[in-house]
């Protein structure tokens, strides 16, 4: 008898790439490429590789990299923050850095040849970049009001960096996870608004009783990308708040990365978030596999979640848990930050609070710990100017990814035109209540456009003969409880003809009014 043989699996172009060199096997040579230069570092060493470290090669700026940190939960303190100012300031004009969509901190303008300075300087902080871009785990999100908020369910602080600790080897990198099919995100919520966006992670734990005991409902397979956008799925399965959380997501990760090849996920990058592997064994053989790998039976998942509050921002004073200490939430135009106000952000932590800052997926700063009676002279510093508690409705919420400032995949520049068209609108019209507008620059979707009341999309459009920058525009996107992914409603807008298109929608929709008709 004769068996036929399986045709060879077809690997893409990255999975090529990782198996001649895992991604990770850089961190041994960057004393070398420090050394050497940018310049004579091999293309995919520099152009890929150096992602396994955080260390993002931008076409757009040959030579001057972003480094992408990770800041598990979004929490830094005063000492990182002023690390990370130092960094930039010594780029002048070229340094800068990025509140990002996932809680985390961004550095431009950064030089190859420091790199291990600075590594050395992130480690004696206690930050690590490791394995924050590529095929490995992203920065992990929890609550950004873990430990202050009254109402909370745990917080998870202490399980995030657990979690992080595990996954990339307390910061040491960690080859066990470094070669998945493709990216994943993972997010654990202690509150109860939903603050990190469960819904589009490839895992995400929120918060449910069983039997009195406090724990998380699993949620497996969301994702949002160029081709596909996926709200996750339940697994139907519950762990309490302790390490099984640590555990589970050790043996999600193992079945995710140990079956990618056979399933076909390796073949196509398109086809390849944990949502495939999903679609293809079904939801119960997938938690079989998870299950065998836990080595302990899991529970099923509780009859319903904790998430029972509408999304928050956080802006403005809140009154902690802890008696006679609030937190203020400051708004961070498009999540765009100066050495300077890095400086500042991490003076007034220490000066007013205890030092503590938190990032949040809005793009935005908290700074908790302020003694009650201190908060008046807070609000009067110069820098709540520029990051006041009170934007202007359009602007208060709006997001933004890169664009093409700094990535190559943009089809358009996004945070200076999104926070222009906010702010003249803002100027024009009265809108009743928030209206989150996400602008991303292209249909990669790093700004959760889907998400958006109002979601913008870059795209390049004609016009006239010409070829100029446009958004395709989506709408209805809910976060929160009932969270929804929002749908095209308009192709091909040239950007030039945007701001009387969005005042129109604002006013038939939003309740909006035009300020003179008052
Ligand atoms: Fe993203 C690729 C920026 C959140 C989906 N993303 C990129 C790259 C690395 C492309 C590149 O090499 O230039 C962008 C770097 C540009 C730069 O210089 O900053 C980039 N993504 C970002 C950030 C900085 C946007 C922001 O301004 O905040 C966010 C960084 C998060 C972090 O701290 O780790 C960011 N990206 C997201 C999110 C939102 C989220 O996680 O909630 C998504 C959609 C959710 C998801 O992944 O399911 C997202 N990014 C993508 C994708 C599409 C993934 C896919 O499965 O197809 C790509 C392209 C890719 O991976 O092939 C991408
Ligand atoms: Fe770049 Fe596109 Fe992501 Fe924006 S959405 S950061 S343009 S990859």
């Amino acid at each position: 008898m004769t068996t036929a043989s399986k045709p060879p699996i077809k690997l893409n172009p990255i999975e090529k790439l990782k198996a001649e060199k895992d991604g990770l096997a850089v961190l041994e040579e960057l004393e070398h490429f420090a050394e050497i230069g940018w310049e004579k570092v091999d293309k995919k060493d520099l152009e890929q590789r150096l992602k396994w470290l955080g260390i993002f090669y931008r076409p757009v700026t040959p030579g001057k990299f972003m480094l992408r940190l990770r800041v598990p939960n979004g929490c830094l303190n005063s000492e990182q923050m002023r690390c990370l100012a130092e960094i930039v300031q010594r780029y002048g004009e070229d340094g800068s850095a990025d509140v990002t969509t996932r809680q985390n901190i961004q550095l431009r303008g950064v030089r190859l040849e420091d790199i291990p300075d600075i590594f050395r300087k992130l480690k004696a902080v206690g930050i690590t970049s490791i394995q924050s871009g590529m095929d490995n785990v992203r920065n992990l999100t929890g609550s950004p009001v873990s430990g202050i908020d009254a109402e909370e369910l745990m917080d998870t602080r202490e399980l995030v960096q657990k979690l992080q600790d595990m996954i990339t080897n307390n910061g040491e990198g960690n080859y066990a996870f470094s070669n998945l099919p493709r990216k994943f995100n993972i997010a654990v919520e202690g509150g109860r608004d939903n603050s990190i966006h469960s819904e589009i992670n490839d895992l995400a734990f929120v918060p449910a009783y069983q039997n009195e005991e406090f724990g998380f409902n699993v949620v497996v397979g969301g994702y949002l990308s160029a081709q596909r956008c996926a709200f996750a799925i339940p697994l139907n399965a519950w762990v309490p708040g302790n390490d099984d959380v640590v555990e589970l997501s050790r043996a999600i990760l193992t079945v995710y990365t140990e079956n990618g090849l056979a399933e076909g996920l390796r073949s196509s990058r398109a086809k390849a978030r944990m949502m495939w592997l999903i679609d293809k064994w079904g939801v119960e053989k997938f938690r079989a596999e998870v299950e065998k790998e836990f080595g302990k039976p899991l529970l099923p998942a509780a009859a319903k979640d904790e998430m029972d509050q509408d999304k928050k921002d956080y802006l403005g004073v809140h009154p902690q848990k802890q008696e006679g200490f609030s937190y203020v939430g400051l708004h961070v135009p498009v999540g765009r930050l100066s050495a300077e106000t890095m400086f500042e952000v991490a003076r007034l932590a220490e000066v007013y609070g205890n030092g503590e800052i938190r990032a949040t997926v809005e793009q935005n700063f908290i700074i908790p710990y302020i003694a009650n009676e201190n908060v008046e002279a807070f609000l009067a510093e110069p820098l709540l100017e520029k990051f006041t508690i009170a934007p202007s409705t359009l602007t208060r919420s709006l997001i933004s990814c890169t664009g093409n400032r700094y990535c190559n995949f943009a089809l358009v520049e996004t945070k200076g035109r999104g926070l222009k068209i906010a702010q003249e609108l803002d100027k024009e019209l009265d809108i009743p209540d928030r209206v989150r507008i996400h602008w991303t620059g292209c249909p990669n979707s790093c700004g959760q456009a889907q998400m958006g009341d109002i979601g913008l999309i870059g795209a390049k459009v004609r016009q006239d003969g010409k070829t100029v920058e446009g958004v395709n525009l989506y709408m209805g996107g809910k976060v929160g409880q009932e969270a929804e992914l929002g749908k095209l409603v308009q192709k091909s807008v040239p950007c030039d003809d945007l701001l009387p298109i969005l005042r129109q929608l604002l006013i038939d929709n939003f309740g909006a009014k035009a300020k003179s008709e008052e």
